[in-house]
């Protein structure tokens, strides 16, 4: 795989398998002098943790990363960061009896018609395990970001299957509920459906909302490293995400021009369709972004699919899976938002001499 490194001057390279002894990462390109410890990073891993409620898989990871170089004396050196956490409660024996079935919706059928080679154990690389690297390396772009710039990020859960879960948002409450929700009231219907999801076997989609506030104008690279083509990608990148929109996204095909322009006053704007972003560079708006998650395919449903033959053969998986993988999903589009952010800030000042636009 030739793929496994992200962004252009806050390189990331993630490496490690499910159920392999490790997960780790690198991270390249941090500037020098940022603060910065293990523990931080440990309280980022914590939110995106298997095991914290029970509507998540029960895995029992202690993602006690190791921060291995690039940090002295509590500050980066500006050499490589590397991080490491080793896999403690992998169980492959879950996977044994599909080792030579595809499930459909997963990637292991196209991991096997691209490579041949299948690492059955828990999914392998293509396993959202992968995504505790992305909040590990997300946690030193966040603290850099608001350092150095204020900016601040923050994700939720915006809607669970069928029930939106932001029409009132409180932003205390995010944290405060294992669904990261914003609004306290919906959090009984949730757990009703996801208790309803667990006694049938059955999983269902969610949608994660995200927005960057005290993002200066000015970071993007037209015209093919727009800073919205770059969340686009980024978002996409995660592990069962199926869409991604910016500002107002696809709701922009029922709204009139008049409508969509955010109009200008020297007070400022009077509306954010634009979700932050104008011609791939942000306007000095919050930057706002959402994701739509997939139904997770690893069901103890049985269901029809095929073998490594051709053959036809029935499925189920086993396993201590997650029935909505968007529960735990927050975070991660926290981190990778964090990440495009620190690339396109680092790009900017490369080519600026500054991080904030040439009139401020
Ligand atoms: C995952 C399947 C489950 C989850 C895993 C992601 O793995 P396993 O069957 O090995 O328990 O527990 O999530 C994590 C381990 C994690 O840290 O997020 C999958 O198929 O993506």
């Amino acid at each position: 795989m030739s793929d496994n490194s992200f962004g252009r001057l806050f390189r990331v390279t993630t490496f490690g398998e499910s159920h392999g002894p490790a997960i780790g990462c690198v991270i390249d390109g941090c500037p020098p002098g940022l603060e910065i410890n293990a523990n931080e990073i440990r309280s980022e891993l914590r939110r995106r943790a298997t095991g914290k409620s029970r509507h998540t898989s029960q895995r029992k990871e202690k993602d006690d990363v190791q921060l291995l170089s690039g940090v002295f004396e509590g500050r980066t050196t500006g050499t490589p960061i590397a991080m490491l956490i080793e896999n403690t409660d992998a169980r492959p024996r879950d996977y044994t009896d599909i080792a030579t079935k595809f499930r459909p919706g997963h990637a292991d059928y196209t991991y096997w018609k691209k490579y041949g080679i299948r690492d059955y154990r828990g999914g392998g690389r293509s396993s959202a395990r992968e995504t505790t690297m992305r909040v590990a390396a997300g946690a030193v772009a966040r603290k850099f970001l608001k350092q150095k710039l204020g900016i601040e990020i923050q994700g939720w859960l915006a809607q669970l299957g069928p029930i939106r879960t932001d029409r009132e948002y409180d932003a205390q409450m995010i944290d405060e509920n294992p669904f990261f929700s914003p609004d306290a009231s919906v959090v009984p219907a949730l757990e009703k459906h996801m208790d309803m999801l667990r006694k049938s076997g059955d999983s269902c989609g969610a949608r994660i909302s995200a927005v960057a506030r005290n993002v200066p104008a000015g970071l993007g690279e037209p015209v093919y490293g727009k800073l919205d083509a770059d969340l686009a990608a980024a978002m996409m990148g995660i592990n069962a995400a199926k869409g991604v929109e910016i500002g107002a996204g696809f709701d922009c095909v029922d709204q009139l021009g008049t409508e969509h322009r955010d109009e200008i006053t020297a007070e400022g704007f009077l509306g954010n369709h634009a979700g932050g972003v104008l011609g791939g560079i942000s306007s000095g708006q919050d930057v706002r972004v959402s994701v739509a998650f997939k139904p997770a395919s690893s069901l103890r449903i049985p269901c029809r699919s095929i073998d490594v033959q051709g053959q036809p053969v029935e499925v189920i998986t086993k396993g201590r899976h997650d029935p909505c993988v968007g529960i735990r999903a927050t975070p991660i589009v926290e981190a990778m938002l964090a990440l495009v952010l620190m690339d396109h800030v680092l790009r900017q000042r490369a080519q600026n001499g500054q991080e904030w636009n040439i009139n401020e």
